[in-house]
């Protein structure tokens, strides 16, 4: 049975009190607002949890407001590059992926023109690019690296895809999955990296392909894509899907 007791603030969780004190300064809105916009009704951990979401959905579309298509993320000379790199991924290095490149291919759907599977070969004779940029982890530590690709607008003109389409969403060998709004997706250096410091990824850090967007953080950077997707549905994450703020960017 659902509980329909009222919260009042002496046993209200601190982070329900929390909450209520974000809404009121960021948007004016009480928890009866928030209720009623969430339809959640926050008596247990359950819907503050949903409630929290609610908010970090309504904190990407103000974001993604402030999101600006040209400001670049910081590059770096190869002397900062951090050695060695540290892989991380939702499982232990044992577990990466093994991956083919001879037989990897990349399938494409959604709101494009042209969905014929992409080969590596394939991929190499577009248009590539060089960056030099920091890649910033949740969990709190960061490092920079060299990355080389397809930038992700290239590609999307190439394939013919609706470019007024909300999303850009991807998927991966080892089950992860993420996805972007349009407007960072075109962003000039959000690129289908292939190299990692002038060779082909190793497999740790994502062979044959991964994303590489240095306006956000680490997990949107897909590592072992597979598949790539434009659509007006959110297609959501991997971590997104358990809390983490989706937009995750500037
Ligand atoms: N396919 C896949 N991509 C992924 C992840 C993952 O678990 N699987 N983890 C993400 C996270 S949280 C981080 S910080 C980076 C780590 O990339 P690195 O191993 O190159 O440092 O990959 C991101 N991309
Ligand atoms: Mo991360």
């Amino acid at each position: 049975m659902r509980k329909t007791t009222l919260i009042r603030p002496r046993d209200a969780a601190p982070e329900l009190r929390k909450l209520e004190r974000r809404l009121m300064l960021k948007a004016g809105l009480s928890l009866g607002a928030l209720t009623m916009l969430t339809g959640c009704d926050l008596n247990d951990g359950d819907d503050v949890d949903r409630a929290l979401f609610a908010m970090s959905r309504f904190n990407d579309r103000v974001q993604a407001l402030l999101f600006s298509r040209t400001r670049l993320a910081a590059t770096f000379p190869a002397s900062r590059i951090t050695n060695p790199f540290r892989f991380n991924a939702f499982y232990d290095e044992d577990d990466v992926p093994d991956i083919d490149g001879g037989t990897w291919k990349m399938s494409v759907s959604g709101l494009v023109d042209d969905k014929t599977p992409w080969s590596l070969a394939r991929l190499r004779t577009l248009p590539q690019e060089s960056q030099i940029t920091r890649h910033i982890c949740i969990e709190g530590w960061s490092q920079i690296g060299q990355w080389s690709g397809v930038p992700l607008h290239v590609f999307l003109k190439r394939i013919g895809a609706d470019t007024r389409a909300k999303y850009v969403g991807f998927t991966c060998a080892d089950r992860y999955y993420t996805s972007l709004d349009m407007a960072s997706a075109l962003h000039p250096q959000t690129i289908l990296a292939l190299d990692f410091i002038g060779k082909p990824l190793p497999a740790d850090f994502g062979f044959p392909m991964r994303l590489r967007i240095p306006t956000k953080l680490g997990f949107k950077s897909a590592k072992h894509v597979v598949s790539v997707s434009v659509t007006n549905t959110n297609p959501g994450g991997y971590w997104e899907d358990q809390g983490y703020n989706w937009f995750s960017g500037s």
